[in-house]
């Protein structure tokens, strides 16, 4: 297995997936809008020439969150992802993986780091693009907030997903433009998301995605 790409919190759902898995593969570093992102090996993979992109086989896949469940299914036995048969708890997945994925990761924290964050430089700076991502996502969160029950460790009760995976990487985003921008981030999910990033294959896939 092939994993392409490090850096960002989109790459580290893959490498954290791999890493609690206990999945051996091979990781090419390359940064996203990179000199190597460009080539056109890397186009014929990934047409839209982002990262993270993984090489299974014959099989090839972007969107970090299809990665990060396809390799629960395949691999996972059990974990990370609940059986076929488990129809409500699966549901219970997929609601809170889309639901970060479009919500959090696409439609808010993408565009507060696009153009106002981190990323401005690459696209433009728009004032009224973050105001309303910033209120979307403010108002958004509170689906999360819901997701968790006070007893409850992870999405799912008492059992680890890769939903967990999806929402914590959006958290650290969030937490991270917190400093910058307006956004609310109710305690609880800040105390969740610190309690995951204790596991131990978190911390692995840290350093992995940090090459
Ligand atoms: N929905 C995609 C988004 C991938 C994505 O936007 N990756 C960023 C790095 S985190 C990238 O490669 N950006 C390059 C670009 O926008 O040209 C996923 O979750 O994998």
């Amino acid at each position: 297995m092939i994993v392409y790409g490090v850096g960002t919190l989109r790459t580290l759902r893959v490498h954290w997936t791999l890493k609690e898995l206990n999945l051996s593969y091979t990781t090419e570093a390359i940064q996203s809008r990179s000199r190597q992102t460009q080539t056109s090996n890397y186009t014929a993979l990934h047409p839209g020439q982002k990262v993270p992109y993984l090489q299974d086989g014959n099989l090839g896949i972007s969107e970090s969150a299809a990665i990060c469940i396809y390799l629960a299914e395949r691999y996972g036995d059990g974990s990370l992802m609940p059986a076929v048969s488990k129809f409500e708890q699966r549901a219970r997945v997929f609601q809170a993986c889309f639901y970060a994925m479009t919500e959090l990761d696409a439609h808010t924290l993408y565009i507060i780091a696009k153009h106002g964050g981190s990323l401005s430089s690459y696209y433009k700076q728009s004032k009224e693009a973050i105001e309303v991502a910033i209120a979307g996502f403010n108002k958004q969160i509170c689906v999360a907030d819901k997701l968790i029950s006070n007893q409850n460790q992870y999405i799912l009760d008492q059992e680890f997903t890769v939903a967990d995976i999806i929402l914590v990487t959006c958290l650290i985003s969030a937490v991270r433009l917190a400093r910058q921008f307006e956004l609310v981030i109710p305690n609880k999910l800040i105390k969740y998301a610190k309690n995951i990033q204790k596991r131990e294959a978190f911390k692995l896939a840290i350093v992995e995605n940090n090459r």
